[in-house]
Formats: structure tokens, sequence, C-alpha cells
């Protein structure tokens, strides 16, 4: 299938590309720019050669597909000389999104005529790359460095009205682009090749500030920095020997195990929602939303809809409790306005959204209703008893547990083929992940509503099956009863909660668990001390909350260990004459990570979940895994899955079949 067309229009030669669905840069299209390069400089016909793009967007980059492959020619950099060499006047018509490999193309244009929409960036970084063909050293020279540094190492597009006040491009085509860029060449026969412009110089000292000033950001990746040395060099050196830095530093990265990770996770977030059995299944139309609970949770997931445009009725069943929904709902969203990430209209637009009831009755006219209420099974199966009498037909029933058993609390409400779990993950509006928890039930109209919903969203939706804990909260409680188990045997918890914030994770499972409370399903009346948690609450160490739990803290919440909390632990295990003894780092991160693995093998022989690479997605969006290393099940892959095997057992754990089954399918 031809994948371009050259032809003559008035005078200018005219490349269009058209490689669907983003017309990225294959090795055919690679070949064609450079074939449209030496046929416009032969032709006495052609002035000048015009490059656009069909279908939706301009390129958008290399291919992908062709990283894990070996490299074909001619290679980017050889289009981008060729290009830059050009004789002739070379001009690019830009729309959709310009990105990476497609951004580098139009930056070795002379000039860039871009439609209004248009978005221009080098995402290469989100990939664990950098630009590979000259794209820091164009970019500085059309932007300058500082400029071209944040959006190298951001990752992050901007829009064309940005990239034209910035120097990005040259017009902002109010009419056709093609048009526009023809206008352009012509009156522009003699413009300057991109890599003969100078770079304004600034202060090297600079460009290490960004990176400080970032490194919470770009912890443990490698790109950022590789990106701000090749910045440095177009500063420092001459343009090819600059060129060829970056080159080896991209080449170094595409090789590295951190873009393996982050490609994958690309492909892994993709594919979370395509499940070829719900191929033809037609959404439900969902054009208002109930939620029912004004806490933490109900309050959260009831912004995402908000924010989205849908309108929400918020169902409490006290003034006070609604009241104090509807202000917290208030609050976050115009906090939203105050860093940015919502302009005041939009805000404004949102909270008029928003209905606020004591009345299950004003929940008749929704398409969805979502329940977010106590986690016990008697407080879901009493509202979904009441939905079921106050719902719509038709109307979608779904419960925010967080793991709890879907299928009966379907079952209280009566419609169990219209009923669902969503398991959203606090904070509610700004976590990604979204559990669709499919219920034995569940319709495949029902399952499609809610892919489609999370994206409209602005969620990562990952589909599990009905079982405790489903995907993310099954393989952190085993995560927690691996973390607290060496604590009684002798390990610290702070030294635990280092190992593990030193892998990558944002936080130690015991910090976790003074932020979430160690008196969630604690009472004093009940309690018998037979844990290390329950001898806390005993002692009044709740956690954050109460300034204490497995950490003391601050006025300023600033966690700290503490003696008081080691004494209760060592009294635990004297009590329970368990004998103690020292762990290593090694030791500790293989009993949190590797345990976790097995447990994710064995969601896989259950099908619970339906992929390693679902998994890994969970746990990206869910609870803050380092992109760098893929997810739990990528980076025991990477470790080796027969490796994985033989530590656990080295550890005294017996591995599960399936993970067995891992290791001898990877060989
Ligand atoms: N290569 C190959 N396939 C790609 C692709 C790419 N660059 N980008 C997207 N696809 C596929 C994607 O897998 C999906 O396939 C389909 O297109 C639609 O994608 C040398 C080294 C462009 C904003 O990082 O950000 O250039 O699942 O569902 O929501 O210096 O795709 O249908 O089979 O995401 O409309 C740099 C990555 C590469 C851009 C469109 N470029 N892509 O979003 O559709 S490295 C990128 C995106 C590079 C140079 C360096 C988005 C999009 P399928 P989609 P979308």
């Amino acid at each position: 299938m031809t994948c371009s067309h050259y032809s003559i229009e008035d005078g200018i030669a005219v490349l269009t590309i058209d490689n669907p669905p983003v017309n990225a840069l294959s090795q055919a299209i690679r070949q064609a720019i450079i074939d449209a390069v030496a046929s416009t400089a032969a032709d006495p016909k052609a002035s000048a050669l015009l490059i656009t793009c069909a279908g939706k967007t301009f390129c958008a980059g290399a291919d992908i597909r062709e990283f894990d492959q070996p490299p074909l020619e001619p290679h980017l950099p050889d289009v981008i000389e060729a290009m830059l060499a050009s004789p002739k006047p070379v001009c690019c018509a830009l729309h959709g999104t310009v990105l990476g490999g497609g951004l580098e193309i139009a930056m070795a244009a002379h000039g860039r005529v871009a439609a209004p929409e248009t978005k221009l960036g080098l995402p290469e970084v989100k990939l664990g790359l950098m630009p590979g063909a000259r794209g820091t050293q164009l970019l500085a020279r059309l932007v300058g460095v500082e400029k071209a540094l944040a959006m190298a190492c951001s990752g992050d597009p901007i829009d064309a009205t940005e990239a034209l006040t910035a120097g990005l491009i040259d017009i902002l085509a109010t009419g056709d682009p093609i048009d526009a860029a023809k206008d352009w060449l012509n009156q522009n026969d003699a413009a300057r090749p991109t890599n003969e412009r100078p770079i304004p110089l600034i202060d090297p000292a600079v460009i290490d500030a960004y990176l400080t000033a970032n490194a919470r950001k770009f912890r443990g990746l490698d790109a950022p920095p590789a990106i701000a040395r090749a910045i440095r060099a177009a500063m420092d050196l001459p343009y090819q020997e600059a060129a060829a830095l970056e080159r080896a530093l991209f080449l170094k990265l595409r090789a590295g195990p951190q873009s393996r990770a982050l490609r994958h996770l690309f492909q892994a977030e993709r594919a979370t929602a395509k499940l070829p059995e719900l191929e033809g299944v037609t959404p439900r139309p969902i054009d208002r939303v109930g939620v029912i609970g004004a806490g933490t949770m109900g309050t959260g997931i009831a912004i995402n809809f908000l924010l989205a445009g849908i309108p929400v009725t918020l169902v409490e069943q006290n003034e006070a409790a609604l009241g104090r929904g509807v202000a917290t709902i208030g609050k976050t969203i115009d906090g939203n306005v105050a860093s940015a990430r919502t302009n005041r209209d939009a805000a404004d637009q949102a909270g008029a959204l928003l209905t606020a009831s004591l009345d299950y009755a004003a929940l008749s006219d929704a398409d969805l209703i979502i329940e977010a209420a106590f986690e016990t099974m008697d407080v879901k199966t009493a509202i979904f008893t009441r939905l079921g009498d106050v719902a719509r037909p038709g109307a979608i029933l779904a419960t925010n547990t967080s793991y709890l058993d879907v299928d009966a609390i379907a079952a209280a409400g009566g419609r169990p083929a219209d009923t669902v779990g969503l398991h959203f993950f606090s904070p509610a509006n700004i976590m990604k992940l979204l559990e669709i928890v499919r219920g034995a039930e569940t319709a495949s109209d029902v399952l499609a509503t809610a892919l489609a919903l999370a994206k409209r969203i602005g969620k990562v939706p990952v589909v599990a099956g009905n079982a405790y804990g489903f995907i993310g909260n099954r393989m952190l409680a085993v995560r927690r009863r691996e973390a607290e188990g060496m604590i009684t045997q002798g390990a610290s918890p702070y030294v635990i909660d280092r190992v593990l914030e030193g892998f990558g994770m944002p936080m130690g499972p015991f910090r976790i668990g003074d932020l979430a409370g160690l008196d969630l399903g604690w009472s004093a009346e009940t309690s018998t001390g037979s844990t290390i948690r329950e001898r806390l609450c005993e002692a009044g160490r709740h956690g954050q909350k109460t300034n204490a739990g497995f950490y003391d803290y601050d006025e300023r919440r600033r966690p700290s260990p503490s003696p008081v909390a080691e004494d209760i632990i060592a009294s635990f295990a004297r009590d329970k004459g368990i004998a103690q003894r020292a762990f290593g780092a090694d030791e500790i991160l293989a009993r949190l990570l590797w345990p976790m693995v097995d447990e994710g093998a064995a969601l896989l022989s259950e099908g619970i979940a339906r992929s390693a690479s679902d998994i890994d997605m969970v746990w990206l969006t869910g609870y803050g895994w380092p992109s760098w290393t893929g997810g739990p099940m990528f980076h025991a892959a990477e470790t080796g899955y027969a490796k994985v095997v033989g530590e656990l057992e080295a550890l005294g754990y017996e591995p599960s079949a399936k993970l067995r089954a891992l290791a001898a399918e990877q060989g």
C-alpha cells in the first residue's frame, strides 16, 4: 500500500504522507521524504517542497514498533540531514499532534505553518527516550535553550499559539495550512536552514538549576539528564558534534531497560480497554450520574464527572454530611483553578452541574448511580435494595467498593445485569486508575459503557474479575502481610519503608498505614492485641491522625522513627516468642516484591486479571509504581521469572504453578 503521494502543484512539489493512524515515520515514509527532497532538487519545474500529512495528524513520531526490531535505513537523522541540506526551501503544513520525530521533521524544514488546533511536542522522555534525530539541536535554535529544555524534559506539548510566540512555527494558518504553506514558500525562497541559525547562549547554570528544580519529577529517570547534556552541547559544540552526541545518548537510552519499560507501559495503557468480546457492543448513553455518599470518595468521584461536563446528583443521609460534601466539591474545584489545572469558566460550569439532595427519588432520572458509602456489606446492600426500587429501568448501578463481593451487592439491587463495580482510587479526582469489576451477570453493554466512561473522565480503566481486593488491593494485602511479618522478626519498619521508597515507590507500607489510619476496622471494644496494629491502636497510636502510629509526627506532620512504636513491636515479638534476626535490603525488597508478583500470577491463573500488562497498569496508575521499571510483572519478567522463582524458594516460599509456568514460557 502506498503511504505517500508526490506531485507538483503551482510550481511547488507537494509530498503528502498517508500512513494511518498517526503517520508514524516508518521506513517507507523516511525513504519517501528523502526521495521527495531529491526529486524536488532535480526538478526545474519545482521551486520548493511542501510536506503535509493526510488523516488526523501530521507525523506523530517515529514508529515505536520498530524500536525492538533491527534498525532499518534510512534512519531518521539521515532524513533530517537531507532536508537541512536541501538546495530548495522546504515547508511543512502541520495539524493534529506533531510529536517526536514528527516535530523533528517539521523543524528540519525551513518553515512551518500550523493549523490552530495543532499541538507540538517532544514526548520521547515519556518513553524513556530523548529526541534521536536532531530534536534538541533544532529546537534550541528555534525557541532558545530554556524552552527547549523544558519541552524535551517534560515531554508536554504546546499549542500552536504558544509555538508561534516561541518561534517554533512561522505562521498560524487560519485557513488551509497547505495554502498558507505555499504562500510562505513563495515569499521565502532563501530561508536559512535551521541548523545554521545561531543559538542564543545562556548561563549553563540555568540548565543544572532546571534539573535540580525538577529532581522529584525526574527521580530515577535517565532521559532528562541526557536531554540536558545534549542541549548543553548545542551551546558548546559545533552542530555536527553536538548532533552526534545527541544520537549516541539516544541510542544508549533506546537500548536501555528504562525505555523498554516505558514503551511497555505505552502499549499496556492502550491495551486495557481493548476487550475482543466487546467488539460491536454499543455503550449505553450516560447523560446524568447519581452519587450516593458525599464523603471523601463520593465527592472525589462526583468531581470527575462534573469536570467532564456530566451533571451529577449527590445524595447523602443528612444535611450536615451533604453540606460538607458540597463544600468539599466547591473547594476542590477552586483548588484546581488555583493550580491552573482548570480555568474559572470550566470550574463554574462544573459547579452548576451539581445537584444535592437527601432524597433517593432525586436519582430516578440518573443513567448511572455510583454508591460510595461506608465499606460494609450491610450498608451497601441496604443502599442497593433501595436503588432497585428507585433507579429507572436501564440505569447502571455501580458500587465503589474496594474489596467486597460485587455479586452479593448486585443481588441486593435485584438488577445484576445492570450492576458493575467502579473502584476509584483515593483521591478519586486525581488518581488515574479505575478498576472496573465485572460481576457474574454484568451485561456486556454495561462493561462497554464503563470503559467508554473511563476514557471520557480521563481514567485508565482496568477490568477485574470479582474476587476479594480485585487486582491492586489483593496484591497490596500480600505486601502488607510480608512487611508486617518482617517487623515481628526484627526488621525495622523504617528500613523497610526506606528500601521500598529507594526502589521508587512513593511511600513505604508503614508510612501508608499511618496515612490511611491504623484503626481502619479496629475498635477498642473488640481489640485483642493479637497484632502489632491492634497494640498500636490500643496505645492510642492510630497513625498520622493522632500524630503517632508506626512513626511519630511533629506539628508539620513530618514523620520520625518512634522508640515507643519500636518497644510495642519488640514486646509483641517477645510475647509471641518470635526469634529475632537481621534483614538486609536485598532480602527486604525480595520479600516485598516477589510474593506480590506471585499473587499477580495467581490473579492471572484465576482470570481475575486479564493480562500481566493490566496488572502493571493497575500498579502504575493506582499506587505510583516507578514507571521506569514497567510495573511488577514487567519488572519480574525483566529480572527473569526463573530468578524470581529461585529467590522465592530460597526465602522459604512455594511459588505458584502459574509463576513457574511463566518462568518456563520465558525459557
Ligand atoms: N508509533 C507507532 N504506533 C503509534 C505511535 C507511534 N509513534 N503513536 C500511536 N500509535 C498507535 C497506537 O499504538 C494505537 O495503535 C494508534 O496509533 C492510535 O493511538 C526519533 C525517537 C499520537 C497523541 O511518543 O501520544 O519519535 O492500538 O490510541 O488517543 O526522536 O498515540 O490502534 O493499534 O494513542 O488519538 C514519539 C505517541 C515517538 C507519540 C494519538 N511519539 N503517541 O493519540 O490515539 S519516539 C510519541 C501518542 C520518536 C524520535 C523519537 C498518541 C497520539 P492501535 P492512540 P490517540
